[in-house]
């Protein structure tokens, strides 16, 4: 019994105010997903229990992140390169050991892909009861650790297909349709928690008071067109030409605006929730752009196709983009319809130019 007051009839005599706080501040991630699959089915159980042990990590990760400035060793490199060829952050190291950690024991999740290992990690003692495979990006943005600007991590679950017994998860290179849930934690001024399960997109808020995520936004829909465009424009000159006439048209059009903060999670954040496109296209030196595939680009795919959004390679929807590798790159345009269809458009021009050009020469 929360307090002593007689049984209150929500609906005539209470005024909402505290009713409302009652029952929004008992909307937890692990309900809601079970509110979503309308079922207490072993498998809906489960995949509560796996939302919920990927909101601890976004506890255990926040926490440390908060007391960063203050601690020892938590910032700065490590000195070690990853299989991307980055330079390692300590943080990258610890974000990555405790979403490992918190699937011990679990039962739920049999085999971990990140973007800090070569290989994925296997659990056995959650084998073969545990079918679930967690893809993540344990810090995205890690340039803007050391210097206390928002971060996050990016994560999706898979159903694992076969025995993989020479584990080389050959079953995980398969397209983005395959995710049966996706999500972030984007460590900011608050930790949000945004996640979809196939069901819409929806946002829970960390209640330091409670250590509980809980809902703020719910069944969120990503505006037809919004005024932002965020990419890295210091890549201008590597990009392709009509990559290039997509920025000179925002340029020279009102009603556009650059943000672009260094992380994907913070980016995409805001033009999920006020509309807008965000775009890492491939360059010169890496055509394939920087983003990963499975534990980025599809993860986020996944999210703004529920919210009324879209996301293309340019050439091709990311969900429907087949990784042949694990950590395969793609390049990304990922926000809203209208303005994902205005840089296709330039995309598709560009080829159409090209043909021509190549049709002249012969
Ligand atoms: P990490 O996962 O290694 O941080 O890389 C991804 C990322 O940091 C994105 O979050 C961000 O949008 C992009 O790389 C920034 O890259 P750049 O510094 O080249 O603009």
């Amino acid at each position: 019994m929360i307090d002593a007051d007689p049984p209150i009839d929500l609906q005539n005599e209470t005024p909402p105010g505290r009713d409302y706080a009652i029952n929004r501040d008992c909307i937890t991630l692990s309900r809601h997903v079970l509110e979503q699959l309308q079922s207490f089915s072993p498998d809906a159980q489960d995949l509560s229990a796996l939302m919920n042990r990927i909101a601890l990590a976004g506890k255990l990760i926040a926490r440390r992140l908060s007391r960063a400035g203050l601690m020892e060793g938590v910032l700065g490199f490590t000195g070690d390169v990853n299989v991307q060829g980055e330079s390692v952050k300590k943080m990258d190291v610890f974000a990555n050991e405790v979403f490992i950690s918190v699937f011990k024991q679990s039962g739920l999740v049999c085999r971990l892909a990140s973007e800090e290992m070569d290989d994925p990690y296997y659990i056995p003692e959650n084998c073969p009861v545990g079918r679930y495979t967690l893809l993540y990006d344990p810090i995205d943005g890690s340039s803007n650790v050391d210097i206390n600007i928002n971060v996050g991590s990016i994560f999706a679950i898979r159903q694992q297909e076969g025995e993989d017994t020479d584990g080389t998860a050959q079953d995980l290179l398969q397209n983005g349709r395959k995710q049966i849930a996706a999500g972030y934690i984007l460590y900011g001024p608050s930790t949000m928690l945004v996640y979809s399960i196939g069901k819409g997109v929806h946002a829970f808020t960390l209640d330091p008071s409670l250590g509980e995520f809980i809902l703020s936004n719910e069944n969120i829909q990503t505006p037809e067109h919004g005024p932002v465009y965020s990419v890295n424009e210091g890549n201008f000159w590597q990009w392709d030409e009509s990559i290039r006439n997509y920025i000179r048209y925002v340029h020279r059009h009102e009603g556009y605006t650059a943000r672009y903060g260094g992380a994907m999670v913070g980016d995409f954040h805001r033009i999920l929730f006020q509309g807008g496109v965000f775009l890492y296209p491939g360059t010169v030196k890496n055509p394939e752009g920087k983003l990963r595939l499975l534990y980025e680009s599809a993860p986020m795919a996944f999210l703004i196709e529920q919210a009324g959004g879209s996301a293309t390679t340019g050439t091709q929807d990311i969900l429907d983009a087949i990784p042949e590798k694990l950590h395969a790159r793609t390049p990304l345009i990922i926000g809203s319809k209208e303005d994902v269809a205005l840089v296709k458009s330039f995309i598709q021009e560009g080829a159409r130019d090209q043909e021509e050009a190549l049709m002249a020469k012969r």
